[in-house]
């Protein structure tokens, strides 16, 4: 079944933010932004700014009714900078006017004087002059002192990766207008509805009943909406409230790029030991994140890291620390893999670099360290239905990884001004919030009179198809036609003290919660249905709009049913709440059981190196993929190849540069380079590894949104691995992005 949203999108008929039909008198606004990456305010005068025609009025943190703070798990973030400026593009003022065009001619008649003072925007810089968001935390297993004493080989290294621009199609924006009473209606392009009303009712001085918000879906979110559409959210609920007019802002282009936060930059050390016959004995890692100049999610981000830095392999000794490092760029903030992909890649280094000393092949050493069923996570999770070595085991019976492997050296052998490459990347990726409290999740279902189904949820569809996936559970729980069905907008009105659609549960959580809501519906309609046959409810059933009596159809149809509970009084609603069972985590210990199960996965790519030019090919990337029993096979083989190709532009091209002001210069599309259809691989196969899958997962049908983004890993190596081809004095080095230009002075570096 394809996404109940595309041909809405095709024909450009699908609502955003910026597509709702505008109120009479609906007022526009815009930012304005530091000019400095770090500084005080010195002068901000606004009165010939005011005085433009069509100019409304001008907004600062003087004039917020409630409280200047939108920081989520940390109050560090002001909404409109007071004195200090901590990063560049930090907003300062909106101006709220008659039209967009006048906001913005505005904006450049404000008098701002600044004093600028030094930025730190390197993480190390920052952990050496202690500037830390929060304090730094370990996990670790066994014991690392001891374990080094036993290892054959020993290897260090360092490893970075970089930044990346989200690059929604849709910006951030919102839409907001007085409602009766004083309360507030927010429109806001959001992953989180109920983390905007929350934010928006502290500003406002609100109890959080007098703010609603509703959101239809989003252009694309990929994390960078968890959190940081509640700022944009806040300001034009700010301006409507205080004006009593409907305000519109919504971002352009390049002021979302300069002005919101990106993936986490990590570098890191790490150490890594080995037995003769390549068990990895002990891992030991320090990670710098660049976590900006406000905490934002940073902390939870951190927490994935830890929980992901020994991927998908068992280390009995194993010690890694995080330090969440406050520096002046703008808050870093999630990004699909939430810290996952930046964990990971150092311990693939890790082994790259082992495999590189010892001269033996690194899927030799993967495979060796591969987690085995109950093995012991360094977080305390016993590891249960582990599927990592069966997909390494189907990729290589299905194409025979040795055969790959001969094809690129045959290639090279014959071969001088190209080279290919070719790895292996395998994935495990822990499914839950990290956080326990916030895996769960409400579904409000209306069986109308006439048989059609509405559906209420605290999901966002940001074109992850999770709301034809929900549309799914509904018509499979009734067994009803889909046409049936129709979800609702999530509004928190309706579904109320949602989590954000993140952490790729909105599927598990929102979907076991329809469940939940359409399980207790067909238990009332089955007892209409055995009072009209005159039976008792356990001999009925639905099958195909039918009721079923004692396994034979019978002439009561899917409508008629409906229609006689509906007469008979019955209630045709119903709430269902789901909080998934069995998950904890102690932080003072760091050990629990905090996901309901892991999604695995193996990926062998093989790339093609231009040497002349430093410029690579992405030939194919073969997937073996463990999707428990996909309840729907079109858009999850979508999320891996979307997944994969955001990852290989993470790895690849995504290079994202500031000054050592903080001053962002991959500000526009033209110097930030994302993934096209040329840097697609030119074969992406995707097969699901048969397994039945999880009861915890929704229709047993795992989470896909996030874990085959750590795919694209799997490119970095193989480039590499192309250029070891070509120039054999290239000592492997770990710094993500590996751009062609990179890549080039690899090829010749002596
Ligand atoms: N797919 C599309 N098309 N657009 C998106 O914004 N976000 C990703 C993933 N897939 C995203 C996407 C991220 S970061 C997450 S966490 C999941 O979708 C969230 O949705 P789910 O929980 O329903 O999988
Ligand atoms: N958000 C969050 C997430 O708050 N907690 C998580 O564990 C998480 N994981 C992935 C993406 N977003
Ligand atoms: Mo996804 S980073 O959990 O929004």
């Amino acid at each position: 079944m394809k996404n109940t949203d595309s041909t809405g999108h095709v024909k450009g008929q699908s609502i955003y933010i910026d597509d709702i039909p505008v109120k009479k008198g609906t007022l526009y606004a815009a930012i304005l932004g530091s000019p400095v990456g770090h500084g005080k305010i010195q002068r901000l005068d606004i009165s010939r700014a005011e005085a433009i025609d069509g100019v409304e009025k001008i907004f600062a943190y003087k004039d917020i009714p409630g409280e200047n703070q939108i920081g989520g798990i940390v109050e560090d973030e002001p909404l409109f900078a007071e004195k200090e400026l901590h990063f560049y593009g930090q907003p300062i003022a909106l101006v709220v006017a008659t039209s967009e065009p006048i906001a913005r001619k505005a904006l450049k008649e404000i008098v701002l004087e600044t004093n600028e003072l030094e930025a730190i925007t390197d993480p190390r810089e920052a952990c050496e002059k202690k500037e830390f968001l929060i304090p730094p935390r370990t996990f670790k297993i066994g014991n690392i002192k001891e374990a080094w004493k036993s290892c054959e080989y020993i290897f260090e290294g360092r490893v970075d990766s970089g930044a990346q621009e989200h690059l929604y199609i849709e910006t951030q924006g919102s839409y907001s207008y007085p409602m009766e009473n004083g309360s507030v209606k927010i429109h806001s392009s959001t992953q989180g509805p109920t983390a905007v009303q929350k934010t928006a009712a502290k500003v406002l001085g609100f109890p959080m009943h007098k703010v609603e918000v509703d959101v239809t879906r989003l252009g694309g979110g990929f994390g960078g909406k968890e959190d940081q559409a509640s700022a944009y959210a806040c300001m034009s609920a700010v301006a409507a409230h205080l004006l009593q007019k409907p305000v519109k802002l919504v971002l352009h282009r390049l002021d979302d790029i300069k002005m919101t936060g990106k993936r986490h930059p990590y570098s890191s050390d790490f150490k890594i030991g080995l037995s003769k016959d390549l068990k990895i004995l002990a891992y030991q890692a320090k990670l710098y994140q660049n976590g900006g100049a406000a905490t934002d999610l940073s902390p939870a981000i951190m927490e994935r890291t830890l929980f992901h830095s020994t991927n998908c392999y068992f280390v009995p000794n194993t010690e890694v620390t995080v330090f969440s490092t406050k520096t002046n760029l703008p808050p870093n903030t999630a990004f699909r893999g939430f810290g996952a992909p930046q964990g990971a890649f150092v311990i693939e280094a890790a082994i790259s670099k082992a495999a590189n000393e010892l001269n033996v092949p690194k899927n030799l050493i993967q495979c060796k360290n591969f987690l085995k069923e109950k093995d012991e996570f360094q977080y305390g999770q016993i590891a249960e239905n582990v599927n990592i070595s069966k997909c390494f085991d189907s990729l290589d019976k299905k194409y025979q990884i040795e055969k790959l492997e001969k094809e690129v050296l045959e290639f090279n052998k014959n071969n001088s001004g190209y080279k290919k490459g070719f790895s292996i990347m395998p994935v495990c990726f822990g499914i839950s919030f990290t956080k326990t409290p916030m895996n769960q999740a409400r579904a409000l279902v209306h069986i109308y009179q006439d048989g059609s189904v509405g559906i209420s949820t605290g999901a966002i569809e940001m074109g992850q198809g999770v709301n034809t996936k929900m549309a799914q559970v509904a018509a499979k729980v009734f067994s009803i036609n889909i046409s049936r069905i129709k979800l609702e907008s999530t509004n928190t009105t309706r579904v109320a003290n949602t989590s954000p659609t993140a952490a790729s549960s909105g599927a598990d959580l929102n979907g076991n919660a329809t469940r939940i809501a359409c399980e207790a519906l067909l238990k009332r309609l089955t007892q209409t249905a055995a009072q009209m046959l005159n039976t008792k409810p356990e001999n009925i059933s639905i099958n195909d709009e039918a009721v079923i009596c004692n396994g034979k159809r019978t002439e009561i149809k899917w409508e008629k049913l409906v229609e006689t509970a509906f007469l008979d009084r019955v209630c045709l609603t119903e709430n269902g709440h789901y909080a998934t069972p069995l998950i904890h985590f102690d932080k003072a210990k760091e050990k629990g059981h905090p996901f309901a199960y892991h999604v695995y996965g193996v990926a062998a790519t093989t790339i093609t190196l231009d040497c002349l030019r430093g410029t690579y090919e992405v030939d194919k990337v073969l997937i073996i993929h463990d999707f428990g029993n996909s309840i729907n096979p079109v858009i999850d083989q979508g999320q891996i190849e979307g997944a994969l190709v955001q990852g290989i532009g993470w790895m690849t091209l995504e290079e994202v540069v500031f000054d050592k002001k903080g001053k962002l210069l991959s500000n526009s599309l033209s110097t930030y380079k994302v993934p096209d259809i040329y840097a697609a691989p030119k074969v992406i196969e995707c097969t699901p590894l048969e397994t039945e899958g999880p009861e915890l997962a929704v229709l047993k049908s795992k989470a896909v949104g996030e874990p085959p983004f750590l795919y694209g890993i799997g490119v970095f190596f193989a480039i590499q691995n192309a250029i070891k081809e070509f120039n054999k004095e290239y000592k492997p080095d770990y710094d993500a992005p590996l751009t062609p230009e990179k890549v080039l002075l690899r090829l010749y570096d002596k």
